[in-house]
């Protein structure tokens, strides 16, 4: 079985078919398969918007499709950024300024908790469809530390390893982040989806 990841990012692909290795299945980017959606994403939740990406691409290419989407939600600021964590303060901002901007919001403020989510969305040609979640629960620093990652891993802050993500290596981070979970929730649904599913097996080549 083919699936299409929504995805112009080969570093998506690669950490997504990893994880599945041992499913047998296919996954390819939109570029492998020659088709470029631009997807509006207008929903108001990450699981609106991976169902939006998903079912976009599925349409595109008459394969099955997945579709993500992840965010930072901050409690004290009534779950912003949340769906508009890649575009909070405009279009002007990159990474950095956007972790400055929220610690500017941030000014002050006690309660700090913060989480990141993800949301896979896998949708079928016949209809069918599943999704998963992923969380991850921390707050924000005071100031940004650590180098690795990207986003907003420099303020966000895990008090169990008393290292925010920017200071963790990929393995590290993969281990705890809502990604991970997220894709180790959605590789037991695949499976579930295949068991329960033999036809699907010749189909969608
Ligand atoms: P796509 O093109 O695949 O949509 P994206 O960068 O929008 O890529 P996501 O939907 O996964 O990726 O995430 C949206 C934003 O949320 C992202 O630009 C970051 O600002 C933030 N974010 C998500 N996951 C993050 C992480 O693990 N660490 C830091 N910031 C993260």
């Amino acid at each position: 079985m083919r699936f299409v990841l929504a995805t112009q990012n080969p570093k998506k692909r690669e950490e997504l078919a990893s994880i599945l290795s041992d499913l047998g299945v296919e996954i390819v980017t939109e570029e492998d398969v020659g088709v470029h959606v631009e997807v509006e994403e207008t929903g108001e939740t990450f699981g609106e918007n991976a169902a939006l990406k998903a079912k976009a691409v599925m349409e595109a290419t008459g394969l099955p499709a997945i579709g993500d989407d992840s965010g930072l939600c901050v409690e004290a600021l009534n779950g912003a950024p949340g769906v508009y964590s890649a575009r909070y303060g405009g279009p002007e901002l990159d990474d950095a300024g956007r972790c400055r901007l929220l610690l500017e919001m941030m000014r002050g403020q006690t309660d700090r908790s913060a989480h990141f989510e993800t949301y896979i969305v896998c949708a079928f040609p016949n209809g069918d469809w599943f999704a998963a979640k992923g969380e991850c629960k921390g707050s924000i620093a005071f100031a940004p530390m650590g180098t690795n990652g990207f986003g907003y891993d420099p303020i966000f802050f895990r008090t169990e390893s008393q290292k925010t993500f920017a200071q963790m290596n990929a393995e590290e981070k993969a281990a705890i982040s809502h990604r991970g979970n997220a894709l180790r929730s959605f590789r037991d649904k695949l499976a579930k989806y295949i068991a329960e599913h033999p036809e699907a097996q010749g189909k969608w080549n």
